[in-house]
C-alpha cells in the first residue's frame, strides 16, 4: 500500500468515515550548508521522494484527534492543551504545535480528525518532524479556508517546533519541505529568506545521491545542537557582528585572531567556511558541473568532524568507505550525532558503494546501515 493509501485506510478505520482530503509533505536532505541556517547563512537542501501523508476532515466539536500508524493510540486535545506549550507531548506535540502556532497568529483553526502515515523514517535526520508539521499545516489551512500566504508557512511551522515542541532549530528544514521543487535544490539565504531553485538534474549528469542511514543511536543530539548554537552566538558577540554570516572567508583569519578560545575559533571557522562552500556549490551547479561539487561535500564533512565536532564513528566510517569505493564526495547531512550521510556517485556505482559501506560497518561491528538513492522531489502538496 502507498503511504497515501495507508493514511486513508487508517482514517477510515479509526473514524468510520471518509477524509475530506489528503495532504503530503516530504522529508529532506541537505546537500550542503550545515549549522549555517541559525547563523543567518546559506543552505542548499532538497525535498525527498519520501513523504508523510495526513488524511483529515473537520471535527464538528472543534477538537483535534490524531492517529498515527506508528502508535495505535490516538491523541486527542482541545484548545486549552493546544494553547499551552507542553500541553501535548510525544509525537503529537508536532501536531498540537501547529495548532498553537496558527492560533497564536490569530487564525480561527478548525477542529479536525487526522490520520498520519509516513515513509520518512523517524529519528534519521531526514526531517520527519518538519514533514508532519507541514502536512498538518497544509491540511488545517485548507480545511479552515485560512488566509495564510504560502510564503508564511515555513516560519509558522518553525514556530511550532521552536516554541511548542521546544527544539531550537533554524529555518532550513521547514523551508525545504514546504518550498522544495522536483529536480532542484533550494538555495536559501536564511537572513533575507530569498530562495533560488537551482537545477539539480542527477539523471542528466549520470549521477546519483546515495543516502546512507547511519543507524547510529542519537547521542545527546538535542543538548549538543543547543550547545553549538550557543557557541556560534558567543563567537558572533565576541566579534561584534549580528551573526556569523557577517564574517566572510577573506576576513576569517583576522576574525579568528580576535577570539581567545580554541573551541569558539573552530566553531566559527566551520560556519564561515561552510557558507563559502554553499556559494561555491551553487556556482558549480549553475555551471552544470555537478560532479565537481564532490570535493566541497567532502570538505564540509571534514569541517563538521574536526571543527564543529558533530560527527560520530558510524558516520565517519560511512563517509570514508563511500569515498574509498569511488564516491565523488560524501558528507553527513543534518544536525549531527547520528542521522544520515549522503554520497555523490555515478548512477551505476550506487549499489557497489552501498555494499562497501555495509562491509565497512560489519568490520567495525556496527548495526547494518540503511541505503537508498534519492532525487529532488516537490514540496508540500494537497493530494485530493
Ligand atoms: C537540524 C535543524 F533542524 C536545522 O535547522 C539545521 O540547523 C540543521 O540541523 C543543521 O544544519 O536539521
Amino acid at each position: 500500500m502507498t503511504v497515501a493509501d495507508r493514511a486513508t485506510a487508517g482514517f477510515r478505520q479509526r473514524y468510520r468515515t471518509e477524509p475530506a482530503g489528503r495532504w503530503a509533505a516530504p522529508g529532506r536532505v541537505n546537500l550542503i550548508g550545515e549549522h549555517t541556517d541559525y547563523n543567518d547563512g546559506f543552505v542548499l537542501p532538497f525535498a525527498l521522494p519520501l513523504r508523510t501523508v495526513v488524511a483529515a476532515a473537520p471535527d464538528p466539536d472543534g477538537r483535534w484527534t490524531v492517529w498515527s500508524e506508528l502508535d495505535d493510540e490516538p491523541v486527542e486535545f482541545g484548545a486549552a492543551e493546544a494553547d499551552e506549550p507542553g500541553g501535548v507531548d510525544g509525537w503529537a506535540a508536532y501536531v498540537a504545535g501547529v495548532v498553537w502556532a496558527l492560533r497564536a497568529a490569530g487564525h480561527d483553526v478548525p477542529g479536525a480528525r487526522l490520520a498520519v502515515a509516513s515513509d520518512v523514517p523517524v529519528g534519521s535526520g531526514l526531517s520527519s518532524s518538519a514533514a508532519i508539521e507541514s502536512a498538518v499545516l497544509a491540511a488545517l489551512v485548507d480545511l479552515g479556508g485560512l488566509d495564510l500566504p504560502a510564503q508564511a508557512w515555513h516560519r509558522l511551522a518553525q514556530r511550532a517546533e521552536n516554541d511548542y515542541v521546544g527544539a531550537p532549530t533554524g529555518i532550513m528544514d521547514q523551508s525545504a519541505v514546504i518550498r522544495g521543487r522536483e529536480g532542484h535544490a533550494l538555495f536559501l539565504d536564511c537572513r533575507t529568506e530569498e530562495v533560488e531553485q537551482i537545477p539539480f538534474d542527477l539523471d542528466a549528469a549520470g549521477l546519483a545521491v546515495l543516502v546512507i542511514d547511519s543507524r547510529a543511536p542519537h547521542r545527546h543530539a538535542d543538548g549538543e545542537y543547543a550547545a553549538r548554537r550557543r557557541s556560534c552566538e558567543r563567537g558572533a558577540a565576541a566579534l561584534g557582528v549580528a551573526a556569523l554570516r557577517d564574517v566572510d572567508v577573506a576576513g576569517l583569519d583576522t576574525a579568528l585572531a580576535r577570539l581567545d578560545d580554541d573551541e569558539t575559533r573552530r566553531r566559527v571557522r566551520h560556519v564561515v567556511t561552510e557558507n563559502q562552500r554553499v556559494l561555491d556549490t551553487v556556482a558549480l551547479l549553475r555551471a552544470g558541473r555537478v560532479r565537481d561539487t564532490g570535493p566541497l561535500l567532502t570538505a564540509s564533512h571534514a569541517s563538521m568532524r574536526d571543527d564543529f565536532e558533530i560527527t560520530v564513528p558510524e558516520i565517519d566510517t560511512a563517509v570514508e568507505a563511500a569515498l574509498s569505493a569511488g564516491a565523488y564526495g560524501a558528507r553527513m547531512t543534518g544536525g549531527g550525532f547520528g542521522g544520515c550521510v549522503l554520497a555523490l556517485v555515478d548512477a551505476d556505482a550506487a549499489d557497489p558503494v552501498a555494499a562497501a559501506v555495509t562491509e565497512a560497518y560489519a568490520k567495525r561491528g556496527f548495526t547494518a546501515p540503511g541505503t537508498l538513492t534519492v532525487r529532488p522531489a516537490g514540496g508540500v502538496t494537497r493530494l485530493g
